[in-house]
């Protein structure tokens, strides 16, 4: 029997679970399926973690999601084509949801699913080899909980281990001497700990806003975000400001390349993260930058070197959980012999074409469209069900509209679901005042007792 390992159940190894389920349900003969997952739960980054540096089995933490984190993006353009808000929730709700809410969400589509036995948790994947002759993966994977590590021989691998892990860390004078906390965003866990306190973070994507803004909204006394591009540009609070790139530290004076500088209490490195597969030898190995058109991947999915090696959810991410889906789709038709990989020049071809593209993209609202048309692409050569792509490109431009409008309130705003039509209710309370972010509160149509608040 054909035999399949998915690697990570974040939401991309999830969605090939899913696909894999999906294709059965309808009656198909599917390949024997086997999830490894190094955490002793699924959803990823989704599923929160307490701990940093190193986790109770020794192996690094893989979690850079924080208390108090909401979606950066509108619910409605994540959205699984399959397994609607309103399936999970049982009723419509806002469109900003916090961690735990997105998590419950992602749990609920798997676990009617009934794949929770196709993972094996506490499992990392050490190493992975192929055999030209056999042409077979042999995974070399440790259970962790009984302290073994196995062999076992796949027809084919799918990568899902995500690339929001591994820190990029850059170095800046002083810094060995500076009088303060230094943390990566991948270490940052609670925005509390910096309430009164002057933070400089290094930085101007995702991170350097979101958590910037966090520690402005849970009390911080001042938040200086420094850029080595550009400004994010967004209309920011009083105490709040951008200043050009960090040149050095000494003690607690920040130095900036404007020649100014700043007393700081905490260093926060917002600097992105690296592509790390520690378990895939030379010849398997995916080496790309974050980018829009990744290096390497036919279709985004195929790895060049080996066509029976994918990897998932590995471009940089305006269109998430539903391109995830798609590409695992894709990826699964690919292996179940129902989409018939055209040659490799014709291959090559549709990369170089993507490629071209991607190097021409220079705003945001025109990334969210490539990503768009390349979601549309694979979209209709799958069963997944079909979404309106403009229609969500467009939810993603009113974002970003709203961001421009007022960075600390866009959270507060709702879209009309692309899956049921539906309007998403406003949140009972603003995302300023909103300090509890658990799933219980956030579901209430009214805003929680003081005394429960955090
Ligand atoms: P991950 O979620 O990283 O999951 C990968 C899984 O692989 C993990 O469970 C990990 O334990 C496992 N794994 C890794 N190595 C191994 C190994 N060797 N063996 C076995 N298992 C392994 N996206 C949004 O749409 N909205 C948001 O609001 C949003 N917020 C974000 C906030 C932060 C701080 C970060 C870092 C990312 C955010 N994202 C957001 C983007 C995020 O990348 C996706 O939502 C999603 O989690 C990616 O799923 P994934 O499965 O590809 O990777
Ligand atoms: P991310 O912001 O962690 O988002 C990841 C940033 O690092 C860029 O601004 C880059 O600058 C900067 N940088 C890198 N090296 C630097 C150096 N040596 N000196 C100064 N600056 C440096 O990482 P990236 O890759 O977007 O940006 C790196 C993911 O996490 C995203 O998908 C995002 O959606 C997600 N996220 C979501 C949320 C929420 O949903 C919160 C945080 C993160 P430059 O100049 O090259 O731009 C709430």
């Amino acid at each position: 029997m054909t035999r399949v390992a998915v690697i990570g159940a974040g939401p991309s190894g999830l969605a090939q679970l899913r696909a894999f389920q999906s294709a059965a349900r309808k009656g198909a003969e599917i390949p024997e399926v086997v999830c490894f997952e190094k955490q002793s739960d699924w959803g990823g980054l989704w599923n929160y973690t307490w701990r940093t540096g190193l986790d109770e089995h020794g192996e690094p933490v893989h979690g850079s999601m924080y208390r108090y984190l909401w979606s950066n993006g509108p619910k409605e353009c994540l959205e699984f084509a399959d397994y609607t808000f309103e399936e999970h929730f049982g009723k419509p709700i806002a469109s900003y949801p916090p961690r735990a809410v997105l998590w419950d969400y992602i749990k609920g589509r798997v676990e009617k699913a009934d794949v929770r036995k196709w993972v094996r948790f506490s499992t990392p994947v050490r190493m992975v080899r192929f055999d030209d002759k056999t042409r077979k993966f042999t995974v070399t994977a440790h259970d962790r909980p009984n302290d073994r590590m196995y062999d076992e021989e796949f027809d084919y691998v799918v990568v899902a281990s995500g690339h929001f892990s591994t820190p990029n860390v850059p170095y800046f004078e002083g810094v060995k001497t500076f009088n303060g906390r230094v943390l990566h965003a991948h270490d940052f866990r609670d925005a509390m700990e910096f309430k009164g306190k002057d933070i400089l973070i290094v930085g101007r994507s995702y991170s350097a806003e979101d958590i910037g803004s966090q520690c402005w909204k849970y009390g911080a006394k001042s938040v200086t975000t420094s850029y080595r591009s550009k400004p994010m540009g967004f209309n920011w609070p009083a105490n709040f400001e951008e200043r050009p790139l960090l040149q050095r530290l000494d003690k607690n004076t920040a130095y900036f390349a404007d020649g100014s500088s700043k007393e700081v209490d905490a260093l926060i490195l917002c600097t992105g993260y690296q592509h790390h597969f520690p378990f895939l030898p030379d010849e398997l190995r995916l080496k790309t930058a974050n980018r829009m058109w990744a290096d390497s991947l036919y279709k985004g999915v195929i790895f060049d070197k080996n066509p029976q090696l994918f990897y998932i959810g590995m471009q940089d991410q305006f269109y998430t959980f539903n391109m995830f889906d798609v590409q695992a789709w894709w990826a699964r038709d690919v292996m179940m012999g129902r989409i018939k990989l055209p040659p490799e020049a014709e291959l090559k071809a549709n990369f170089d074409a993507w490629r071209a593209r991607e190097e021409t993209l220079e705003d945001a609202e025109q990334m969210i469209w490539f990503q768009g048309d390349y979601v549309k692409e694979l979209l209709a050569e799958t069963d997944y069900p079909q979404f309106d792509i403009e229609a969500t490109n467009k939810t993603f431009m009113e974002w970003e509209h709203h961001k421009a409008e007022n960075i600390m309130g866009f959270r507060d705003h709702g879209y009309r679901s692309l899956m049921t039509g539906t309007m998403a209710p406003k949140h009972h309370t603003k995302w300023v005042d909103a300090l509890d972010d658990s799933l219980e509160s956030y579901l209430q149509t009214e805003p929680v007792a003081e005394s429960k608040v955090a």
